[in-house]
């Protein structure tokens, strides 16, 4: 166990391939697609190896547009006999591609990672997944300023600015090391936080609009309906920070932010400041962190959906 006993084992496993398949996950964040561009740069740029990177999703958040080579990645995976490299999923259904009898390195921090790799190299502790492809990467090959770039950006968005409680001197550190690569830290900072749509505003606006406590106040409620997406124009991407706001109110625990685009399929975020939503989103067919985690349910009300959350989470807190 420990990073330089990971680093001879992947270094092992890619000496056996001749080409590689980094694959990122569903409904796709900045940490997934920054730690799979960062693999992604350093295998094109160090090593002779066929190397694709592949989303699921045929349409890509456009705000992740400033890192670099995210023009590359593909909605399939064409390599056959590849080694597969899978970034920050702690499922193998996270990636919506079909992994079964592939040799898969598994490179992940979320707690509930089920160990679905043939190389695990999962670091709970870790703020970001990039943290990890890092610390992992480096020493292995010579790292480059544009990997990393995207691992930092990945850094800075999992940890909603070095906000988390994942945020520790090792954190800085590992940030710090990124930043001696030549990354401009204040060029990531702004692709993050001042490029957002008008449409992403608008919709923020009727969130907030939603927003009603519950339980006392400890928990919060915001959602969003069809009818929100087809008065602004936003798409699914266009929440993303939206499911904060709750649980940035002094009194509230627990922030629930619903998403429903009308297309039959409700997701769910949750965060919360000392209560472990990881443990609801698993019981609801989820996952995640202890304080951000979410899950999808399949044609069913919203209204349910919410009440069974408050339910769950206000009688849990009642009883301890
Ligand atoms: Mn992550």
């Amino acid at each position: 166990m420990g990073i330089e006993s990971d680093k001879a084992a992947m270094n092992a496993m890619l000496k056996r391939y001749e080409s590689v398949t980094i694959v990122t996950h569903r409904n796709p964040d900045i940490d997934t697609i920054g730690t799979g561009l960062g693999i992604y740069l350093l295998l094109k740029y160090r090593t002779k190896k066929r190397v694709e990177i592949v989303n699921e999703s045929k349409v890509l958040p456009p705000y992740m547009d400033f890192l670099p080579a995210f023009s590359k990645i593909k909605s399939v995976a064409n390599f056959e006999e590849s080694l597969i490299i899978a970034c920050d999923g702690g499922d193998a259904e996270r990636f919506g591609l079909d992994l079964q009898n592939r040799v898969v390195v598994n490179i992940d921090h979320h707690r509930s990672n089920t160990r679905f790799g043939t190389l695990n190299i999962v670091y709970p502790d870790y703020a970001s997944a990039s943290q990890v492809a890092f610390d992992l990467f480096e020493g292995i090959f010579e790292m480059t300023r544009e990997s990393a770039f995207c691992f930092y950006a990945a850094l800075l968005s999992d940890t909603r600015y070095f906000t988390t409680s994942a945020v520790t001197r090792d954190v800085f550190d590992a940030a710090s090391r990124m930043l001696a690569y030549g990354v401009d830290a204040a060029k990531v900072a702004e692709a993050l936080t001042r490029r957002k749509s008008l449409a992403s505003l608008r919709l923020l606006e009727r969130a907030l609009h939603s927003l009603k406590l519950y339980c006392e106040g400890k928990i919060a409620v915001m959602y969003v309906t069809p009818e929100d997406f087809a008065a602004t124009g936003a798409k699914m991407y266009d929440t993303e920070g939206i499911a904060d706001y709750g649980r940035s109110l002094r009194v509230v625990d627990v922030g629930i932010f619903v998403t429903d685009e009308g297309k039959g399929e409700i997701r769910v975020s949750l965060r919360s400041k000392r209560y472990d939503v990881a443990e609801v989103a698993k019981r609801f067919g989820g996952g995640g962190h202890r304080h951000a985690a979410g899950f999808r349910l399949f044609s069913v009300k919203m209204e349910e959906t919410i009440t069974a959350l408050i339910e769950t989470i206000c009688s849990k807190k009642e009883n301890g």
